[in-house]
């Protein structure tokens, strides 16, 4: 069902690699031109144009772009036992997770009297997407919100596509999540239109303000990727979301039943989503493929799931070893990164970029998906290799203080004055020597 790739007689350059990996061909810039007169519309006109968005996009139209805290509440309430119980624990071992992350204010003292203070800021106000559709998670709504309050980010609004069938409201399960969360300020409006809504703000319906963000975070489809590519820099913006990935890297004493579970598990979300199997087995190869022809006609989207499979962003590497195998996952920079092969741990600690890495036979990526504590909004797409997922440190500014006394200054002012010069900048020499008419 995989395609192979075979790289057992020559391993490619990791330059050489990333073209001859598969992977998903999302070219956000085609829709751009598409995206931008609904941003452009949203800045001009506010509430109506994005409600009118909304009403083509949607096909439904929201009393007001605030959902009432009642529905909130209502949807808690409505919310079924095990489920909540669910996020409950989601929710907190997230918490336990992302407190730990929190930044300490460090002062380093450069010279007597002289120190550079690094100080950690929440961003004030910040909208998160929540995806609607095929793509209702509330655990992504945890993902979300949880670091941004570990942060300390004073406002957040939640944004999620009204739905016709939930009388315009977004889906309950958003809503019910943002209550248990406490956060009460819940925008029905979803994509491009959501992106220029949150940066620019408005005036609801009802007359209330809809105060812009400082930033944006959340996954959505390309259209939302390209309104959050059209706003960055008037807004902070998280990684781009693409569809989802999972890589394998897997040795001969791996279970093709865990493997190809996993490989599904993530070719559930998005006939785009890439399942990517490492493996020096062709034994495991074989018996991977043959589980994924008896489970996948079995699964619930076993269509979408199949295309997943079939497309040219999935398929099986074989590697002549497990350490080309870390060289190719490094080079792919995965999503999500499982690995099941002997001393996990000892070859996980040797991988470099992945948005997560999954050890060992009891970590499947569904486990960090829900439960495990760490945070499912990752880069894809490779972005692993510059950037992370989110944080709290997604949530956070640093900034510097520079506390200088008289004397810390004389001493150093004579380098300030000469770097000033060199680069033909008196007005900053003199704005230290003004300081000092006696002379340095
Ligand atoms: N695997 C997805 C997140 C998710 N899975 C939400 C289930 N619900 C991207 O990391
Ligand atoms: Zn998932």
């Amino acid at each position: 069902m995989l395609t192979r790739t075979d790289l057992r007689s020559a391993l490619p350059s990791p330059a050489e690699l990333r073209t001859t990996l598969p992977r998903a061909e999302v070219d956000v810039d085609a829709v751009l031109h598409q995206v931008r007169p609904i941003v452009d519309d949203v800045r001009a006109r506010g509430v109506e144009a994005a409600l009118e968005y909304t009403e083509k996009f949607d096909q439904v139209r929201p009393d007001s772009v605030r959902v009432p805290v009642a529905h909130l509440e209502r949807a808690l309430a409505e919310l079924a036992e095990p489920v909540r119980a669910a996020l409950g624990e989601a929710i907190a071992r997230a918490r336990v997770v992302h407190n730990e992350q929190r930044r300490v204010e460090t002062t380093t003292r450069v010279a007597a009297g002289g120190t550079v203070t690094e100080r950690w800021a929440p961003v004030q106000r910040v909208g998160l997407y929540a995806p609607g559709g095929l793509a209702v998670y509330p655990s992504t709504v945890v993902m979300n919100v949880v670091p941004a309050q570990a942060a300390g980010v004073e406002s957040l609004v939640v944004c999620s596509p009204p739905q016709a069938e939930f009388g315009g409201l977004p889906h309950p399960g958003i809503l019910a999540t943002a209550a248990l969360l406490g956060v009460d300020e819940v925008w029905a409006v979803g994509g491009a239109q959501a992106v220029a809504l949150l940066t620019y703000g408005g005036v609801d319906t009802d007359g209330a303000e809809l105060a812009p963000v400082d930033m944006v975070t959340g996954p959505g489809n390309i259209y939302l990727t390209a309104a959050k590519r059209l706003v960055r820099g008037l807004v902070g913006i998280d990684a781009e979301a693409g569809p989802t990935e999972i890589a394998i890297l897997a040795d001969a004493g791996a279970d093709p039943a865990h493997v190809a579970a996993d490989l599904i598990s993530q070719a559930e979300h998005d006939p785009l989503a890439a399942s990517v199997l490492v493996t020096d087995s062709v034994e495991l190869a074989d018996a991977v493929d043959a589980e994924l022809a008896r489970r996948v006609p079995l699964t619930k989207h076993s269509e979408r799931v199949g295309t997943a499979l079939r497309g040219k962003q999935s398929g099986t590497i074989l590697v002549s070893s497990v350490d080309d195998g870390i060289r190719v996952v490094d080079a792919y920079a995965a999503e999500h990164l499982e690995i099941q092969t002997a001393d996990a741990r000892a070859v996980a600690d040797r991988v470099r970029s992945a948005g997560a890495i999954f050890v060992g036979p009891y970590a499947p990526v569904s486990l960090g998906d829900y439960c495990a504590g760490s945070n499912h909004v990752l880069p894809t797409g490779g972005c692993a290799r510059h950037s992370s997922g989110l944080s709290v440190q997604t949530f956070l500014r640093h900034i510097h203080v520079v506390d200088y006394s008289e004397a810390a200054l004389r001493e150093v002012a004579g380098h300030v004055v000469a770097l000033a010069t060199a680069e033909g900048l008196p007005a900053h020499a003199e704005a230290v020597t003004a300081r000092f008419p006696e002379g340095l």
